[in-house]
């Protein structure tokens, strides 16, 4: 193991199908059952399924309509945000009194150091133990949890005995752990890249390492450096505690790819209202608006403005939204729009992006 840096102890938590743990928790009549919050039998898409529901295998991102076909006694319940941010933010007090070096990822899951911790506990899997027992006794919810020597393998491991599990990978099995590993399981490969992995012969961690860094970036762009690193037990990013928020996003993926502009404008505009909502609840505006478009066939298009001006209004939004839209024609049908706000007034100045500009990027999703 090469390690010219010391050696840090991360967790990884995350909860167990947390949008239908919460709802069948707050509803017992709904408890032991297949459940999908979000979407519905007609439309829409389910955001999650209850471990009952997967068995008939309804996911995430499914369409309500496929989630039924496969599971016809599925039943749909609707999302309740407020909800789930507060309980985001009972799991996150519990994660305060082991560290202050909490990192979330999103509502449900965190990274923690623990190397040097609160309660002097030397044991990293034995505070992810604690932790998850606290979670299950005062919020009432399973939660599963990896434990490595980085983000990376914490992130990997947490999956490995999902629901209600623990893994831990030790230092001196990081690299065994790492060989054996499916470059689907990888984290920050997606289904577009695992396919072309897939294709280039790299199945697992150990195929992966065979290849030159220039093999890698040359196929993968700066991501092949990242993977060049992740797959020999190498990544030094730290848990960084709330981070600043750099940029406000929203985005909807569709039950059925969209191929009319006119559609796309509709969505678009429920999209740049919640943007619009989000900048006013934080009480912040911004300067660059990012229109992302993902295409029927996985592709990822960002296409950016920035004003020389902030904003936060969501018709103002629109007005750049609307030409970013018709600057290029679709190169394809569309499954999932969003719009991103950056350049945020509580940034220092940029003097880079002082002056209006506009740029394209097309990129395949990692
Ligand atoms: N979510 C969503 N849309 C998606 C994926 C997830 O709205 N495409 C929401 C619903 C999930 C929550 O985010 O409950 C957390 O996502 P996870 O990927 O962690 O999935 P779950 O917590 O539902 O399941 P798991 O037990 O596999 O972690
Ligand atoms: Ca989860
Ligand atoms: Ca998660």
């Amino acid at each position: 193991m090469e390690s010219d840096f010391p050696l840090r102890k991360i967790i990884h938590v995350d909860m167990d199908a947390f949008f239908a743990s919460v709802e069948q928790m707050d509803a017992p009549e709904l408890k032991g059952k297949a459940i999908a919050v979000g979407g519905s039998e007609k439309r829409g898409v389910v955001s999650a399924a209850s471990y009952e529901a997967r068995k008939f295998g309804v996911k995430s991102a499914m369409s309500g309509i496929q989630a039924k076909r496969n599971c016809p006694e599925l039943i749909f319940v609707k999302p309740n945000f407020e909800r789930y941010r507060e309980i985001s933010k009972q799991i996150r007090k519990i994660f305060l009194d082991y560290t202050d070096l909490v990192e979330p990822l999103s509502l449900d899951e965190a990274y923690l150091d623990v190397t040097v911790n609160k309660k002097g506990n030397p044991s990293a899997s034995l505070i992810a133990e604690e932790i998850r027992a606290r979670i299950f006794k005062e919020v009432g919810l399973t939660a599963s949890a990896g434990i490595s020597i980085n983000k990376f393998i914490a992130k990997v491991a947490s999956d490995y005995n999902k629901p209600n599990g623990q893994k831990t990978v030790n230092p001196e099995d990081v690299l065994v752990f790492l060989e054996d590993l499916d470059v689907r399981k990888f984290y920050g490969v997606g289904k577009v890249t695992a396919e072309k992995m897939y294709q280039l012969a790299i199945y697992t961690g150990k195929d992966l390492k065979s290849k030159s860094i220039e093999y890698l970036e040359s196929h993968f762009g700066k991501s092949g450096h990242y993977y060049y690193h992740v797959v020999r037990g190498i990544h030094n990013s730290e848990v960084r505690p709330n981070r600043i928020r750099k940029s406000l996003a929203a985005e909807r993926t569709f039950s059925e790819n969209l191929s009319s502009e006119i559609f796309m404008l509709e969505k678009l505009e429920h999209i740049a209202e919640e943007v619009s909502k989000r900048l006013t609840k934080n009480k912040v505006a911004g300067k660059t608006i990012t229109l992302k478009i993902k295409y029927s066939d996985f592709t990822l298009q960002t296409r950016s403005k920035t004003l020389n001006y902030f904003i936060s209004d969501a018709h103002l939004i629109m007005d750049t939204v609307k030409s970013l839209l018709i600057q290029e024609e679709l190169t394809n049908s569309v499954r999932l729009l969003g719009i991103s706000i950056s350049n945020l007034n509580t940034e220092k100045p940029n003097k880079k992006v002082e002056q209006e500009s506009v740029s394209v990027q097309l990129k395949f999703q990692f």
